[in-house]
């Protein structure tokens, strides 16, 4: 659980510390309300469950993720003050569902009414240097689900994560995250060339002059997300690489650059079976249940994963014992379908 970090303390997990991101609050990762899920959890709905149990709560990412479909689907085609609204709103009737430490006072000052432009409050986020953790990309599912054409998808990945991920570490996890649903939703890609256009589309986001300058500033190097596909790449042309040596160089963080990728390399990993993992499982679940199995973040990255995994396998693959356990499954079944309405009408 070592993606607890102290002020000062390198939080994550490059094995190359000069390009750790430094985060300055302790985050208790497995801090999420409600209970942890286990591998028998997730293949049997829940330990020694009894019927009519409560179902298994959904944490911020979903939460957020909620509000961003809701936003897409009743003020088309984006509208960025509904939806810091809706973020706004849904916090502060349900504060407790594991939201990063940083972003609560985005909500604070957005609620305050003292902000004309929603955009601020997470300008001043971090000394003026905006969130980079992986808020953003963990609730942008919606966005890649609600539009077909890829300009569309960057640029409003890009101003959804804005609201509250200033930080272009931040609202490029998102872009990239967007991205991968999209792609993932066209099928029949091999991973090679998924990771292409991947690869081709983040080289032209990470060259513009802010995404060149919050790296250099963060000692991340240049395009530190296509280095980040380039070691996905090199993974999955190995055979068997551990858990640790995935954790070392893709992460298992907060920041969306330790964790976006290691979400990507997941769900190209589990489209095989995983040696140790039960045969019984679909390559859903495996998605899933790999990324969780690489602890920190869990809840966060196992969602990312989720959300590209589930656009490529498709609703069939999601077992009947998850959709009665999980809170919201109602919710989400309905507006997927009217998600793929309003991208089938664009
Ligand atoms: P955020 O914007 O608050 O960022 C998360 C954390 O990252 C911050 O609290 C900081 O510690 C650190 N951080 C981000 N940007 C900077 C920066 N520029 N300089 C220094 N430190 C920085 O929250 P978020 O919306 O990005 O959410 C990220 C994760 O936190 C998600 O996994 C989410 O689920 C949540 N989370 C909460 C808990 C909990 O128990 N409260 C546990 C794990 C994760
Ligand atoms: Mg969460
Ligand atoms: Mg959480
Ligand atoms: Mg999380």
């Amino acid at each position: 659980r070592d993606v607890t970090a102290g002020p000062g303390r390198t939080a994550t997990l490059t094995g190359r510390p000069r390009a750790a991101l430094k985060t300055s609050e302790a985050v208790p990762v497995t801090a999420d309300r409600g209970r942890s899920c286990g591998t028998e959890d997730l293949l049997y709905g829940g330990r020694s469950r009894t019927p009519g149990a409560e179902s298994l709560m959904y944490t911020d990412d979903t939460a957020m993720a909620r509000s961003v479909v809701q936003s897409l689907l009743e003020k088309p085609p984006f509208d960025e003050k509904d939806l810091a609204e809706r973020f706004t709103t849904e916090y502060f009737n349900d504060p407790d569902r594991g939201y990063g430490m940083g972003v609560v006072h985005v909500f604070e000052k957005l609620q305050s009414g003292e902000y004309h432009n929603v955009f601020t409050p997470a300008k001043e986020q971090f000394n003026g240097r905006g969130s980079f953790g992986n808020g953003a990309a963990m609730r942008v599912v919606g966005i890649p689900l609600a539009f077909p054409n890829i300009q569309d998808i960057i640029k409003y990945a890009k101003i959804s994560g804005e609201l509250t991920h200033a930080s272009s570490l931040g609202y490029n996890g998102a872009i990239l995250l967007a991205l991968a649903v999209h792609f993932a939703l066209q099928g029949n890609l091999s991973r090679e060339s998924f990771l292409e256009h991947l690869l081709s589309n983040m080289q032209e986001v990470e060259a513009d002059e802010k995404s060149r300058s919050d790296a250099l500033e963060l000692e991340l190097g240049e395009f530190p997300y296509c280095n980040r596909l380039k070691k996905i790449k090199e993974f999955l042309d190995k055979e068997n690489v551990s858990r640790s040596d995935v954790v070392k160089e893709l992460g298992h963080g907060i920041a969306a650059l330790e964790s976006v990728p290691t979400a990507i390399y997941s769900f190209l990993r589990c489209m095989d079976p995983v040696e140790d993992l039960p045969k019984e499982m679909n390559s859903l679940q495996r998605t899933v249940v790999f990324c969780i199995s690489l602890g920190g973040d869990t809840d966060t990255i196992a969602t990312m994963a989720g959300a590209i995994a589930g656009a490529y396998h498709g609703e069939d693959q999601v077992p009947e014992i998850w959709k009665k356990n999980s809170e919201g499954y109602k919710d989400a079944e309905h507006w997927g379908k009217q998600l793929w309405e309003l991208y089938s009408s664009r």
